[in-house]
């Protein structure tokens, strides 16, 4: 017994930093995504940073604009998190799903690095059993078929060298590799990708991400840290039914839009505050980082959405991020821009010092061993 309790206190050691922070998943991850991930776990006591997916690539009426931001353009100041999609580097695509080259999208994330912001990953791929399917191929049992079928694998694994290779060309100015998180397998507790909870079992799903997470990990991708992220869920059980493990997650998260789009009910406020504070007592327990990885309102239809609706769902709650999905264009966008009806509240939410945009975060240094000094 006393040597059980020994071995386990030497288990949860091994975790843990000499300041008690929990260390990443990866025993070989570069000084830097430790630096990271420990100054994350410090950071979420301040404030809640704000992201925004392909922010630096384009926005409404705008692509490809050098230093340009939408959010920028509102408030003066870049987003602290940019999240980015893989989707399509799994076919050689020279741009993603969403129609940014990758040689355009690593160059806009060296640059959110560069200026001490933080980069996520997330990769609606195709389907490994027939790769002219998207991710919103429906077909059931892809992931045990795949396990069971020589060539599929073999296809899913040649996929996985892709993400390897390009994780790797992810460099810093001095050559070091520029640590992101990597959030595969997204909103699996809903079912419209093929990894979706009705089409595969849990045991299934778990076997997915951990095969992913060892690969990678073979190919010394060292500069990873990984994002279990959900979609909407009932209960603490119900978002653990398909987590991979302590030693395969670093960040929990969930992803949940505000809908429809033209609901007055705001019923998403207490329902997603509900979802973060169960979150939050999975993080503490587990000792994770915990955020909101990915949220919005369609064309933000509400004007004082960001401090009446976003604001009570994330404060207070010890999130490290909240990231609103991408300004497309007119037909899609979940971001102010200048001039749209949000805009001036979005200044209000900038404002609170809860909220932490690229200035403050950069001021932290996150990739840096020490805390700075204050
Ligand atoms: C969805 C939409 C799509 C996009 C996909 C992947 O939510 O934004 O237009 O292709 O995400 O980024």
């Amino acid at each position: 017994m006393v040597r059980y309790a020994f071995c386990v206190f030497l288990g949860l050691l091994g975790s843990l930093s000499s300041q008690g922070q929990t260390l990443p998943i990866d025993p070989k991850a570069t000084a830097e995504t430790k630096n990271l991930y420990i100054n994350l776990q410090r950071l979420s006591t301040k404030g809640v940073m704000f992201g925004h997916q392909d922010d630096l690539a384009y926005g409404v009426g705008w692509q490809y604009q050098p230093g340009r931001s939408d959010i920028k353009d509102v408030v003066g100041e870049y987003p602290a998190v940019f999240g980015w999609d893989l989707g399509r580097l799994e076919l050689d695509s020279a741009a993603n799903l969403d129609k940014v080259p990758f040689d355009k999208q690593r160059a806009l994330a060296q640059q959110a690095y560069a200026q001490g912001g933080v980069n996520t990953y997330s990769w609606h791929l195709n389907n490994p059993l027939d790769l002219t399917k998207t991710s919103w191929d429906k077909q059931d049992s892809t992931i045990r078929r795949m396990f069971n079928d020589r060539k599929a694998l073999k296809r899913y694994t040649s996929w996985l060298k892709k993400v390897a290779v390009y994780m790797k060309s992810l460099k810093g100015p001095n050559g070091e590799a520029i640590p992101v998180i990597f959030r595969p397998f997204h909103e699996h507790t809903g079912s419209w990708f093929w990894w979706g909870k009705n089409h595969c079992s849990p045991a299934e799903y778990v076997k997915m991400w951990r095969y992913t997470v060892d690969y990678l990990r073979k190919k010394k991708v060292h500069n990873l840290l990984y994002a279990y992220s959900t979609d909407r869920f009932t209960s603490r059980e119900d978002y653990l039914e398909r987590y991979p493990g302590d030693d395969y997650v670093d960040i929990v998260g969930f992803d949940i839009y505000h809908r429809p789009r033209g609901d007055t009910t705001n019923r998403y406020v207490p329902e997603t505050r509900r979802m973060v504070e169960t979150l939050r007592s999975i993080g503490q327990e587990k000792r994770k980082v915990w955020a909101m990885t990915e949220t919005g309102l369609a064309q933000v239809s509400q004007p004082n959405w960001w401090t009446n609706i976003l604001m009570p769902v994330i404060q207070n709650a010890g999130l490290s991020y909240v990231l609103v999905w991408r300004n497309e264009g007119q037909r899609q966008y979940f971001a102010p821009f200048q001039g749209q009806a949000s805009a001036d509240d979005f200044k209000a939410f900038y404002a609170n010092p809860n909220v932490l945009f690229g200035t403050k975060t950069a001021a932290e240094r996150l990739y840096a061993p020490n805390p700075p000094t204050q």
